[in-house]
């Protein structure tokens, strides 16, 4: 074995040490008003999409990704968008998907044609990707600007309820159709002790928050409490919550969750918990990606334990995120669009391919986390890519964006941006042991190089 080869096995077996996840958790698009759910044994992410370069919150779709490992998530594109809704006409704004008797009930706010105010609606899917379907043809509940931020939850008994509201909480007993609710909709009694004393607003001058509750209601029961959990304190938001011993209350407001801090660069926060795989996750979401601020967000997430009194303890944003869960098996297809990190490139979706990896120029690269080799004994590393120019090269590297090469394979021109091939390279090095991948993009500098698929080691 020359040395050259020698070093480079060393380098390979080196253990990785802990790894965590990256927040923020999407680096591909700006992403809102996290709302997970657990289906199977996968963790599915819902949220919204802040436009690039946007002024307000002029959202036009919601998104979904999915993790098994909370570190690495896949990008399952936009299944649902304001024109599914054929009332609807602005203002995707926070969502929550419920799985119920084998169907998705996807709640969304959105601005109504009908009464030109916001309004609930509902869609329903067969699966947590969708296709989803407005379920009605109308909105579930049209009311005035304070219907927005759906939360929904089945209580042990069966019985669905469906919360939302800005600056105070409505509700209704959902039908175990999901999809329809009996007599009128309900209004919370928002007393201070129940959510916390107020204070008019610096930023919104004349508003007058009697209670802290703001807005995001996220709604769980554990050991037979319900939690309450939310945006609070007005603009700028901070996340608080109160307890119940009956889903509708009387509440017991019980401080503060996540304090408002200008580390989440972001006038607005949205929470949510959900526990997976034995462990508890808070969600949020901040200003945080490059160019982010309170019109372009993005979720994260951050792993916590409840206090020995049940109470929640203070969490606060972090870059590291959570720990690692699980690891990926890079022998079997893995779809490009899933990802710990990457930087430049974007996604894009279409009914022949789904989400495919684009907008790769060179020296963008994507990571992807705990991906276990075994003992070994990998032949080749194959992609599958498209490109309408020159292509472009694909450096498999481990562990860091200039770690060992273990393949390179070159990304011809296909003839089209969904002409796609796939291309095989034998590999240059084996690995064995659990480790970073790091797929660097190389080529001629300016142009977009190729769009990418899937790959996969044999
Ligand atoms: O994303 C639009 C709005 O901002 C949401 O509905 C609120 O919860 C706040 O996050």
């Amino acid at each position: 074995m020359s040395t050259k080869k020698y070093l480079l096995s060393l380098a390979l077996l080196m253990a990785a040490s802990a790894v965590s996840a990256e927040n923020p958790l999407v680096q591909t698009c700006y992403t809102t008003d996290p709302a997970p759910m657990v289906s199977g044994d996968r963790l599915y992410l819902y949220t919204g999409h802040d436009e690039d370069g946007a002024d307000f919150f002029w959202m036009q779709e919601w998104r979904v990704y999915s993790t098994d490992d909370m570190v690495n998530w896949t990008d399952h594109g936009s299944p649902l968008a304001i024109e599914d809704f054929a009332w609807g006409d602005d203002r995707a704004w926070a969502p929550q998907t419920i799985e119920r008797n084998g169907k998705f009930y996807f709640y969304v706010p959105l601005h109504s044609k009908l009464t030109g105010a916001m309004a609930i609606g509902v869609a329903v899917g067969d699966t947590p990707t969708g296709p989803f379907k407005d379920a009605l043809g109308k909105p579930l509940a049209d009311g005035n600007w304070a219907y927005i931020d759906p939360t929904v939850f089945i209580d042990d008994d069966g019985q669905a309820y469906l919360y939302w509201g800005n600056p105070e909480i409505y509700y209704v007993k959902l039908n175990d159709d999901m999809i329809s609710f009996e007599g009128e909709v309900q209004k919370m009694e928002m007393t201070v002790e129940g959510f916390g004393k107020g204070k008019m607003v610096e930023m919104e001058p004349g508003k007058d928050y009697r209670t802290t509750y703001t807005e995001g209601p996220w709604i769980m029961k554990r050991n037979g409490k319900y939690y309450m959990i939310y945006a609070a304190g007005g603009i700028p938001e901070h996340i608080a919550y109160s307890v119940s011993d009956t889903p509708t209350g009387p509440w017991k407001y019980m401080g503060v969750i996540m304090p408002q801090s200008d580390g989440t660069n972001s006038f607005t926060n949205h929470p949510a918990v959900m526990d997976y795989k034995g462990k508890s996750y808070f969600f949020y979401h901040t200003g945080n990606l490059p160019g982010g601020g309170g019109f372009a967000r993005s979720v994260a997430a951050e792993p916590f334990e409840y206090n020995a009194d049940r109470t929640f303890p203070t969490i606060l944003p972090t870059k590291e995120g959570a720990p690692a869960v699980g690891t990926l098996n890079p022998r079997t297809r893995v779809e490009a669009e899933t990802m710990a990190w990457s930087e430049g490139v974007s996604s894009e979706q279409n009914d022949k391919t789904g989400v495919y990896v684009s907008d790769i120029h060179n020296g963008d690269y994507i990571k992807i986390a705990n991906a276990d080799f075994g003992k070994g004994g990998m032949k080749k590393f194959g992609a599958s890519v498209a490109s309408a120019l020159r292509g472009g090269v694909i450096e498999v590297r481990l562990d860091s964006q200039d770690g060992p090469v273990l393949a390179e394979l070159k990304v011809p021109g296909t003839g089209g941006w969904e002409n796609w091939k796939y291309i095989e390279t034998p590999v240059a090095s084996d690995a064995t042991g659990v480790h970073d991948i790091y797929l660097v993009f190389k080529g001629r500098k300016g142009p977009k190089l190729f769009n990418f698929d899937y790959w996969q080691f044999k």
